[in-house]
């Protein structure tokens, strides 16, 4: 499962912002106590959906869980793992601690493939958003937006030719979250503008997951959780299950799940906090196996299904593969357009061993003509000089 972290604080403030970051306990993009309660609430749900599948009390083989490695997120886990594994009997190691240590596993952020969207650092998908902002539909959005831009420029200070959609985005996130806090709202703040920003933010993420070239965007983006969870799904059918965790858990980000969403062709709208994407294996009993898909976005209600569109929502495993093919990357840096790692280690003993050739090559040369001028010296020395002479250069 993937699931976007809970409520937070804003990650910043824009320029004319009557708040600032010490009007929030722990500063900005810190999980709030909504959050925190939030995740406690889909972990027991969680306890409760895969009760017999899972065991009740924590197993280590049974769960593997992975945050991208921001504080919001890895809180999150904390927050859900307490709601779906509370210590029971030999686990309680503090009477009266309704909690116990779970492994939360993380990788650098510059070094997560899978869960941080959109990933930046690849010179085709950079290619693709500049293209995608110079269709129609793109262009003649911003026209229409130009006025209600104009505005936010100039309520909130920051630049006109600064103000690109995913500023807005930003502005909107800290409005959401200040209003969300009852924090101070100033009088711009209205409904119907945050109905505005909440589209624009809409537009932004079609215009960077989907809306042109959307299967190449998502075999660059979302394709590689795509392609992480096929070979999940892979290895618990060649393992035995013992030695397989059944569930395998993804903190992350709205954009974790709009990426992965765009990839598998049925995103919606936006993800709220701690929404979770359910993908789940099962055995049929003539020995095949499907795959179905959950979506809780409403911690109220069930989840509800999702199919890929070409797909039943119980999809059999070889279907669901074949379909989502198209965005799985054979290898990404080669798709973005970048010298491999491995071409580069080529590239590079290359270049060594040319180097070492050539110092042999010239300390061969050195030698000979070391030699060459010995040799005429001594044929100068011995046909001009007397024996005594002679004797010494020998
Ligand atoms: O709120 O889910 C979210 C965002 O992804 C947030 O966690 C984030 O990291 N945003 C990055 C842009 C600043």
């Amino acid at each position: 499962m993937v699931y976007r972290h809970g409520d937070r604080s804003p990650i910043v403030a824009y320029p004319t912002d009557p708040n600032t970051e010490k009007d929030w306990p722990q500063g900005f993009g810190q999980l709030t106590q909504i959050g925190m309660k939030q995740h406690y609430a889909l972990g027991q749900y969680l306890q409760n959906r895969y009760h017999g599948f899972l065991n009740a009390s924590y197993d280590r083989y049974e769960i593997y869980v992975r945050s991208t490695n921001i504080d919001r997120t890895l809180m999150s886990a904390e927050s859900n793992l307490a709601g779906l594994y509370p210590p029971q009997g030999q686990q309680i190691f503090h009477p009266g601690l309704k909690w116990q240590p779970i492994p939360v596993h993380t990788v650098p952020v510059g070094q997560d493939k899978i869960l941080l969207f959109p990933l930046k650092n690849c010179s085709r998908y950079t290619k693709l958003v500049e293209e995608t902002e110079n269709t129609d539909e793109y262009k003649k959005t911003l026209m229409e937006n130009k006025d209600f831009l104009d505005m936010l420029s100039k309520a909130t200070g920051v630049p006109r030719e600064q103000l690109s959609l995913e500023y807005a985005w930003s502005i909107y996130d800290t409005l959401f979250c200040e209003q969300l806090h009852h924090k101070t709202m100033p009088a711009w703040v209205t409904p119907s503008v945050m109905e505005h920003l909440r589209m624009l933010k809409e537009f932004h993420l079609q215009a960077i997951f989907g809306m042109y070239k959307q299967e190449e965007k998502s075999q660059l983006q979302g394709g590689l959780l795509v392609k992480q969870i096929l070979q999940n799904i892979e290895q618990s059918l060649k393992v035995t299950p013992t030695l397989s965790p059944k569930l395998i858990m993804y903190s992350a980000h709205d954009t974790t799940i709009v990426a992965l969403q765009m990839a598998l062709n049925i995103y919606s709208q936006a993800p709220p906090y701690a929404s979770c994407h359910m993908v789940e294996l099962y055995k049929e009993d003539n020995g095949t196996f499907t795959v179905e898909m959950y979506y809780k976005n409403e911690s109220s209600s069930a989840p509800y299904p999702l199919a890929l569109p070409a797909c039943s929502q119980s999809c059999p495993l070889d279907r669901f593969i074949e379909i989502v093919k198209g965005v799985i990357p054979d290898d990404w840096d080669k798709e973005c357009g970048h010298t491999s790692n491995h071409f580069k280690i080529d590239l590079l003993l290359g270049l060594a061993g040319s180097f070492c050739l050539l110092v042999l090559i010239f300390l061969a040369v050195w030698q000979y003509c070391c030699n060459w001028s010995q040799h005429e010296g001594y044929q100068k020395v011995s046909s001009g000089i007397e024996g005594g002479k002679k004797m010494a250069l020998m």
